[in-house]
Formats: C-alpha cells, sequence, structure tokens
C-alpha cells in the first residue's frame, strides 16, 4: 500500500509512502487516500480520532505532485474525473471534524502540496520546498490550489506562485503564511503530533465550532459571518464541555473536557 493508515493515542496518521517516485499522487493513490478517510471518519464518529496529520516517507519529498507520467495521454473525460477525485480526497480532508496537519519536510509539489492547503495547518521544517509548478508543464493546478492558496495567502502572491511556477522555500513559505510555523528538523511523526498537542488539550467541540466559523465566515460577507459567528458560539455554549469549562474555571481546576 502506497498510503498507509495508523491510528495511535487518539491521532490519525496518513504516511504516503512511494519514495520511488518522490510519493507523487497516482490515481491508485488517491483511491488509497479515499478508503483511508472513510476509515478516519468512521474512527472520528466512534471517539477514536480527535486530529490527523499527514506525512511523506522519505528524507527529499513530502509529495512532488501529481504522477506526471500517469496524467499523459488521457481523454477530455478522463482528466476531468481524474481532476475531480483530487478534488474530493482533499475535500474530505478539509471537511473532516478534527484538526489536520501536513508536515512538510521536503518537496511539495503541485497536488503535494494541495494537499497540504487542505489540511487545517501546514508545518515545515527548514528543508522544505514548496511550490505550485503546473504552469512549466503547460497544466495549472487542478485538485483545490487555484481556490485555496489564495484564500490562504492572499490573491497576489497566489498569483505570483501560480503563473511563476516558482519554487518557496520554507522561511518565505512561513512568512507569508503558506505554513504556519518551521520547525526543527525531526522524525516526521513527532513533529506532526507535537504540532497537534496545544489544539487538542481543548475539547473537539469547540475547535470544531470555532474551525466551522471562521471557515464558513470567511465565504460570505462580514454581515453573514458574524452570524454564522453567532450560531457556532451558541451551540458550543449549549455543550457539555462549556458546562464542564466554565465550572472548572470558577473551581480553579483543570477542565476536563469529553467531546460532548
Ligand atoms: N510524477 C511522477 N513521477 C515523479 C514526479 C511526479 N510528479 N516527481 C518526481 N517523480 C519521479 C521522477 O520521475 C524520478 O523517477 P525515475 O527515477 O524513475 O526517473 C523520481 O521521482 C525522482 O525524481 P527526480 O530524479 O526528478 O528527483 P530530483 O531530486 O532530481 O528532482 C523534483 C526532484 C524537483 C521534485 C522533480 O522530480 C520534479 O520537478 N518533479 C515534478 C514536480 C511537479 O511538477 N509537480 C507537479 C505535478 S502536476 C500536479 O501535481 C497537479 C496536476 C493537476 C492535475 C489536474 C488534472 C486536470
Amino acid at each position: 500500500m502506497a498510503v498507509e493508515l495508523s491510528i495511535e493515542e487518539g491521532l490519525a496518521r496518513i504516511h504516503l509512502n512511494r519514495p520511488q517516485a518522490l510519493n507523487a499522487l497516482s490515481f491508485s493513490i488517491l483511491k488509497e487516500l479515499s478508503v483511508a478517510l472513510s476509515k478516519i471518519e468512521e474512527a472520528i464518529e466512534q471517539g477514536l480520532v480527535r486530529g490527523l496529520y499527514v506525512t511523506g516517507e522519505g528524507e527529499k519529498s513530502f509529495c512532488a505532485g501529481a504522477d506526471i507520467k500517469e496524467l499523459m495521454g488521457r481523454t477530455l473525460t478522463e482528466e476531468h474525473q481524474g481532476a475531480r477525485a483530487g478534488q474530493e480526497a482533499f475535500n474530505r480532508i478539509a471537511a473532516l471534524r478534527v484538526p489536520s496537519v501536513a508536515v512538510l519536510h521536503g518537496y511539495a509539489f503541485g497536488g503535494g502540496l494541495e494537499l497540504a492547503l487542505a489540511c487545517t495547518f501546514r508545518v515545515a521544517t527548514a528543508r522544505a520546498k514548496l511550490g505550485l509548478p503546473e504552469v512549466k508543464l503547460g497544466l495549472i493546478p487542478g485538485y483545490g490550489g487555484t481556490q485555496r492558496l489564495p484564500r490562504l495567502i492572499g490573491e497576489d502572491r497566489a498569483l505570483d506562485m501560480i503563473l511563476s511556477g516558482r519554487t518557496v522555500d520554507a522561511q518565505e513559505a512561513e512568512r507569508i503564511g503558506l505554513v504556519t510555523r518551521v520547525v526543527d528538523e525531526g522524525e516526521v511523526a513527532a513533529i506532526g503530533r507535537a504540532f497537534l498537542a496545544p489544539y487538542l488539550k481543548h475539547g473537539l467541540i469547540a475547535l470544531e465550532m470555532a474551525r466551522a466559523a471562521v471557515l464558513r465566515g470567511m465565504q460570505t460577507t462580514l454581515e453573514q459571518g458574524l452570524l454564522i459567528e453567532r450560531d457556532c458560539s451558541t451551540l458550543a455554549y449549549r455543550s457539555q464541555d462549556a458546562v464542564e469549562g466554565m465550572n472548572a474555571f470558577v473551581e480553579k481546576r483543570p477542565a476536563i473536557f469529553k467531546d460532548q
């Protein structure tokens, strides 16, 4: 399997394991990813998973993008279906109820960066190299890059990256908000777990409602966004975790959240 799923201590890990092709995303990998996501969604519903991190095998690359060799000579319909398969898989990552992070330790190009853009966060080591080089192939990003990148870093910077196809190093990526943080080199799984730890000490309902308010609000006007915030904050307020959190504050003790 080129997509390895493991679940340990409440965290799911998706590990891309195709180092001979720098973890490039073949269509069979997209299918495997979809199967892994179904298992993760189920485990989240069962309360077994509270976060996801995505890693790539090998020193060189998180993921070098869609499998270029496989993209050649496809019919219009096949290509349209391929773009849909990539978008749908990444949409499912974006829609997970739990926070996710992509650990970028080498190349994160094309579809690889688009996968990372679908995660809640991106963390990079100093060696990471990021880019959407599709124009160099006469293509454009097709797995969400033209939509998620400008929403994350703004239209101007996104167009600079997409139209030039240039490579952005980890420091620049942090400066322009493309990655959340640059961290020391280390074992990728440990980086992923450590990154998620500060979020996961909180209750999932508050995390989910906060994220929903931000993401849904970003797609609409400020006025509509404030209405969304009002609904999401009221929903969070009605949770048992909110009762526990406020009680714990008054009683001067740590809160014990149960994601309810
Ligand atoms: N697809 C397939 N194979 C790849 C890919 C890839 N994206 N990237 C690397 N490989 C393979 C190489 O072919 C090579 O295999 P082999 O040894 O059999 O020749 C092996 O991985 C190692 O690669 P290199 O020898 O090239 O390693 P280097 O260290 O010299 O270079 C680079 C590393 C710079 C990452 C280089 O491999 C590279 O430029 N790769 C391509 C990056 C790229 O252009 N990615 C974007 C692809 S397109 C995309 O992701 C979105 C398409 C949207 C589709 C929408 C459909 C409508």
